[in-house]
């Protein structure tokens, strides 16, 4: 077990929580004019403001102290060399090499993979180019106007969120849909709008094992093969992403149409790999490169800045802040640009799945809390929903609000009004509003209380240009590293996924029982608890 948590570090920072406690907001911004700023980092026309974050400088000396004591340079060198910092599954984790320029050189076994990733991105940008210059047709000759990409989790939530929030990048006459849920509902609402004649299905799927994709990739291909009565119609609608060709060719699908990836690129990490082949379709060989640079922009800045000026790092210090200093328990992340609307959801997978972890590196129980519950919903929406909670609620949830300067459209006005809201929410929670001051707009004293704003709620505010394919490239990678971080911190594996193992084996036995001639005898015989064999004898 790391000794981190009995460290004088750890224990400086946790002894520091009164001085903190002693004070808020209010105070800290009054006492230091010049706070807006200096709690404030700039990197690649990122700007990354926590002076609203419950933090002093002292906080921060005492946060980056644990930061060197849990050795995240060390790790991160690590990562970036491509060690097999993934244990569990004795893999490297070099998601980092995607994003690498050409000519680069990042070696794994002697092999530089670096030159591996730029042959398919080659042949991604030739296909791309075919398929929205109308080159590629359709068995009948027709040219491609629908993508529908099937896919789930690390396959399917980084292309869906990319593809709206790049939505002024996509092609005129191309439409991207994505199909992920084994609820037959989402593949019929699919196939319902599109046309056969020219649609491409992407089958993306980095084991090619996982259920879901597979029975609606068969569907599909049953579509395609009814529509024109010919199965010689697959190669010209179908290809494939995947890491494993013998399955991809079992399924029929000719691995010439088939885009590579390697081991060493987690599901969840893999946005910026082959699985990004719709995204690219969609915005263009040029578009998903400025992509790959935003990430790469981040790389950098990650892999050379110091600690106390490094973006990841102080979001995810921060974030161990407040999980285990204040037990915090969930994080909110408020994006004011509605095309964002999947980013939390995506954010979901990539904190949850790679933190939510109850032991260490090395298979002990862990000292301390890990992963926060996250999610969102864009701004202004859910200031009239759930943001009732998080002014006036009995838990303190720090949020990220994200915003951008310019639009991506003609609406100015629109545009001045969620950035006001988008300011005027962090300075609510911020500064709350206290008895007195409810009292001086002569509210009746039976109503005070109820008017009251506690603030000193904890926000980050990230401001960038505008919402481009290199800015959606950042920001993705600023929450990957921030992830690492804590990680590395909490000493666990963010990169093995165990806990999804035991529901997908129940799933396989229980789908035997449900399709078998009696149910819910066959659901006794399985020996089930009570509760499970009666759900499964109400629906046979
Ligand atoms: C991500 C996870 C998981 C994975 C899906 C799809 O890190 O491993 O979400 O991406 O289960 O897996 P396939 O791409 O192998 O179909």
């Amino acid at each position: 077990m790391s000794d981190l948590f009995s460290s004088p570090e750890w224990e400086a920072l946790v002894a520091h929580r009164p001085a903190l406690a002693a004070t808020n907001l209010r105070k800290l911004f009054a006492d230091d004019p010049t706070r807006g700023t200096s709690f404030s980092i700039e990197t690649n026309g990122l700007y990354l403001d926590y002076s609203k974050q419950l933090v002093t400088a002292e906080t921060m000396n005492l946060l980056v102290a644990v930061a060197e004591a849990a050795g995240v340079e060390a790790h991160r060198d690590a990562m970036f060399a491509g060690e097999a910092i993934n244990n569990t599954e004795g893999r490297a984790v070099l998601h980092t090499a995607l994003r690498q320029p050409a000519g680069a050189t990042v070696e794994v076994d002697g092999q530089n993979v670096v030159a591996d990733v730029q042959a398919t991105l080659a042949r991604m940008r030739e296909f791309a180019e075919a398929v929205r210059s109308g080159s590629w047709v359709g068995f009948s000759g027709e040219p491609i106007r629908t993508i529908i990409n099937i896919g789930i989790g690390g396959s399917d939530l980084g292309p869906v969120m990319c593809a709206q929030a790049l939505r002024p990048d996509m092609a005129d006459g191309l439409t991207l849909n994505f199909v992920s849920n084994i609820d037959g509902a989402d593949l019929a609402a699919a196939l319902a709008t599109a046309d056969p004649a020219s649609t491409l299905i992407v089958v993306s799927s980095k084991t090619f094992g996982t259920i879901e994709t597979l029975t609606n990739a068969r569907y599909a291909r049953d579509w395609i093969i009814g529509a024109f009565g010919d199965e010689e119609a697959v190669p010209k609608h179908f290809v494939a992403v995947s890491t494993n060709e013998e399955k991809v060719a079992a399924f029929g699908i000719d691995t010439n149409n088939m885009f590579g990836f390697w081991d060493w690129v987690g599901g969840r990490y893999s946005v910026d790999s082959a699985i990004g082949l719709s995204l690219m379709i969609g915005i263009g060989p040029e578009a998903f490169d400025e992509f790959l640079a935003g990430f790469h922009d981040i790389d950098e800045h990650f892999r050379t800045a110091p600690l106390a000026q490094n973006a990841p790092v102080i979001m995810a210090l921060l974030g161990v802040w407040y999980r285990n200093v204040w037990d915090y328990r969930s994080h909110a992340v408020l994006p004011y640009a509605n095309d964002l609307a999947r980013f939390p959801a995506y954010l979901q997978q990539l904190d949850m799945e790679s933190n939510g972890k109850q032991v260490t590196r090395s298979g002990e129980p862990v000292a301390v809390e890990t992963g926060p519950v996250v999610w969102g919903e864009p701004g202004t929406n859910g200031q009239h929903a759930f943001y009732q909670l998080i002014h006036q609620g009995t838990s303190v949830i720090p949020a990220d609000f994200i915003g951008f300067a310019k639009p991506r459209h003609e609406y100015d006005e629109h545009h001045k009004i969620l950035l006001a809201n988008l300011f005027a929410q962090t300075e609510a929670l911020a500064m709350g509003k206290t008895a007195d001051e409810v009292r001086a707009e002569g509210v009746a004293e039976e109503l005070v209380n109820h008017k009251v704003f506690p603030g000193n709620r904890p926000t980050t505010t990230l401001l960038a240009e505008s919402l481009t394919p290199r800015v959606v490239g950042q920001l993705i990678a600023l929450y990957e590293h921030k992830v690492f971080c804590q990680g590395v911190i909490w000493d666990i594996n963010s990169f093995d996924q165990w806990g999804v193992e035991l529901g997908k084996v129940l799933a396989t036995n229980i789908l035997s029982e449900l399709t078998s001639d009696d149910p819910a005898a066959a659901a006794v015989a399985a020996g089930h608890d009570s509760s499970t064999c009666e759900l499964i004898r109400r629906v046979s």
